[in-house]
């Protein structure tokens, strides 16, 4: 906790330990099966401000009388005058519940005096409260300012937490005030009162070994629980409907990301020993078992062309599409020389989302033999890897490394991709705009590894447009100021005074500005062109670990939001607090 730094957490030598999380409301009680935490600390709760009472001037009136109330009377009347405008007030069921619960609040005095809530008059009150609200939204600049670095110190204080590595948002840390239960539609425990939540109420969850948080002085916590299966940090019982509520963080979001995490990770794992498993299919490619050479150059495929492995559940029920188990003999033609190539097989079939795959592949000619092989005596509609199946090929691949799949193939090559491409495209000399647009040739790269294609868009001849006619004023712009530069240049030669030394320096300033605006118009112009069918977010979102582009980002001094979009940064989060300066894949 002390270590916090800005957004990370650091560990000796500066290693980070933890990063933000992004945040949401959690409704599960418990993690899903398996996952638990091993160390949990926080600060607990922040309770209700405790009740002010009302001022002297405001009062309530019974029967028509001013009546002064006991402080707990009070408050739970100033629940009702809050609500007084509310259709719930005139509610039967509302009124009942309300006043049977009002009543135990009351001193014995009260009780026997206030017996019809007909002849309650809350209208004062209210009038005050209205006044109040009025008050609120007329604050001063600084006014607010006070209650909103107010509200930040809470949140700094008890709206995180360490869980494990990570440092957490929590996300419901404060709790509700006492009021009237209002439910929904007829709600036969409506107007009841619920009920202010002391520490003498709470459950706290946290691990033995962190900080317990100290109850508020002069008050004890229920009870202290050190359960690493629940997701909760505190609970509590309301007293309405008996429902146990909690405080929790938001694992949704971490779980997600160290999936993610993971994904990559795997990726990684998968670039050690590709090696390996390369020599082994190879090896295959000899088998006397059909079933292992067909395997065999199936993994070829999915390494060598990003290939998907073909999924079960979408074969057949959509229109036509194959992955590489089910491809089929009308899929392929072999070419035993093709344009001045050996050995090159020629694809052509739906992939995923029905997107063509079209390529022409030179192979090395054991493959290529063996498609011949399994190509003899086949009709067209034949599956051209009969003795496989998706199963049995993410099964041989799960023997090979744990957790291997076909995409983490894709995976690895696109990562590795985008690596090799952004240290080949960069230019240390380039200006931000420029490696921009080696970020997104790098980008491209992959995308069309990947196969990602789209339709150009049908704006995209109307934008460009737009953008060559911004081009096209700025370089007009440009011809005049460098116009009013030379004039100026001439000017100072005569005169030679401080003045108009000034006014060249402030119109080669303008020039300069000016040249740069056109540049990075002339950027995007390129940028766009290039992109016409590629479509970049598929494998930016999927296959592109996050910490190359982060790495990347911070060697050249690239702000990260030219990168990553804000859902992305939040999806990547993890990746961008964490990333190392020398992140290699
Ligand atoms: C409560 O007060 C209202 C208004 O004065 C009156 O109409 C009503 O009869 C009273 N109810 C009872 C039960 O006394
Ligand atoms: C990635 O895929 C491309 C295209 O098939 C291939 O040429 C390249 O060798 C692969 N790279 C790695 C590192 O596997
Ligand atoms: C794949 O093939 C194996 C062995 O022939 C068979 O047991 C399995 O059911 C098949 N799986 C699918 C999804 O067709
Ligand atoms: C961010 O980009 C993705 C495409 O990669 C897009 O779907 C999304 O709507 C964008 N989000 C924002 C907030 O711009
Ligand atoms: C050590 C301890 O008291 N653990 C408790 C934490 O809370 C759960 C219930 O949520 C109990 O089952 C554990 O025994």
């Amino acid at each position: 906790w002390n270590q916090c730094l800005g957004h990370r957490i650091l560990g000796t030598g500066g290693r980070v330990l933890a990063w933000w999380d992004p945040f949401s409301l959690w409704e599960e009680e418990r993690y899903p099966e398996g996952i638990k935490w091993k160390f949990l600390e926080h600060k607990g709760p922040v309770f209700a401000p405790p009740y002010e009472p009302l001022p002297e001037n405001v009062k309530f009136y019974y029967d028509g009388k001013v009546m002064k109330l006991s402080t707990k009377a009070e408050e739970v009347a100033t629940f009702f005058a809050k609500m007084l405008d509310h259709e719930y007030t005139t509610k039967e069921i509302f009124r009942k519940n309300f006043f049977k619960d009002w009543r135990k609040e009351m001193t014995s005095e009260e009780k026997s005096t206030i017996t019809n809530l007909s002849k309650c008059d809350f209208t004062h009150m209210s009038q005050y409260f209205k006044a109040q609200t009025e008050a609120r939204k007329q604050m001063s600049k600084e006014e607010k300012q006070k209650i909103k670095e107010e509200n930040e110190r809470l949140l700094k204080e008890y709206g995180y937490c360490v869980m494990d590595n990570h440092k957490e948002r929590i996300a419901n840390f404060k709790i509700e005030p006492p009021g009237l239960f209002r439910g929904r539609g007829n709600h036969p425990k409506m107007g009841m009162l619920k009920r202010r939540i002391m520490p003498e109420d709470i459950i706290i969850n946290c691990s033995k070994d962190s900080k317990i948080p100290p109850p508020p002085p002069g008050h004890k916590w229920k009870e202290v629980r050190h359960d690493n299966k629940v997701t909760w940090l505190v609970s509590w019982t309301e007293n309405i409907q008996g429902s146990i509520k909690y405080i929790m963080l938001n694992p949704s979001s971490r779980i997600k990301g160290e999936k993610d995490w993971q994904k990559y990770e795997t990726a990684r794992r998968l670039k050690k020993c590709v090696d390996k498993i390369r020599n082994q299919y190879r090896e295959d490619w000899k088998s006397k078992e059909m079933k292992v050479r067909q395997r065999a150059v199936a993994l070829y495929f999915i390494d060598k062309l990003a290939l998907r492995a073909g999924n079960e559940k979408e074969e057949g029920e959509t229109a036509d599409t194959v992955g590489c188990c089910s491809l089929r003999v009308e899929h392929i033609k072999l070419h035993p020389e093709l344009d001045g190539q050996e050995y090159v097989v020629e694809f052509d079939f739906l992939g995923k989302d029905s997107i063509r795959y079209y390529n022409k592949v030179p192979v090395e000619k054991r493959v290529f033999k063996n498609l011949q092989l399994f190509m003899e005596n086949k009709q067209p509609e034949d599956d051209l890897f009969d003795r496989l199946n998706t199963s049995i090929l993410n099964k041989h691949l799960q023997d090979l490394m744990e957790g291997l799949t076909a995409k983490v193939f894709r995976t690895y090559n696109a990562s590795i991709t985008l690596q090799q491409q952004l240290k080949e495209l960069t230019n240390p000399d380039d200006n931000i705009p420029a490696k921009i647009l080696s970020y997104n040739r790098a980008n491209r790269a992959v995308a069309i590894l990947c196969n990602h294609q789209r339709a150009p868009p049908k704006t995209f001849e109307k934008s460009m447009m737009n953008l060559q006619s911004k081009i096209d004023a700025k370089k007009e712009q440009l011809a005049d100021a460098r116009r009013e530069l030379k004039s100026a240049k001439a000017d100072a030669k005569v005169r030679r005074d401080e003045k108009s030394k000034k006014t060249v320096e402030s119109k080669k300033k303008a020039v300069q500005r000016i040249e740069e605006q056109l540049m990075k118009l002339e950027v995007q112009a390129t940028d766009r062109e290039e992109n016409k069918q590629i479509a970049l977010g598929t494998s930016k979102l999927n296959y592109l670990d996050p910490r190359i582009s982060v790495a990347w980002c911070k060697k050249w001094g690239i702000p990260i939001e030219k990168i990553y979009n804000k859902t992305q940064r939040e999806k990547f989060a993890w990746a961008i607090d964490m990333a190392e300066e020398d992140y290699e894949f």
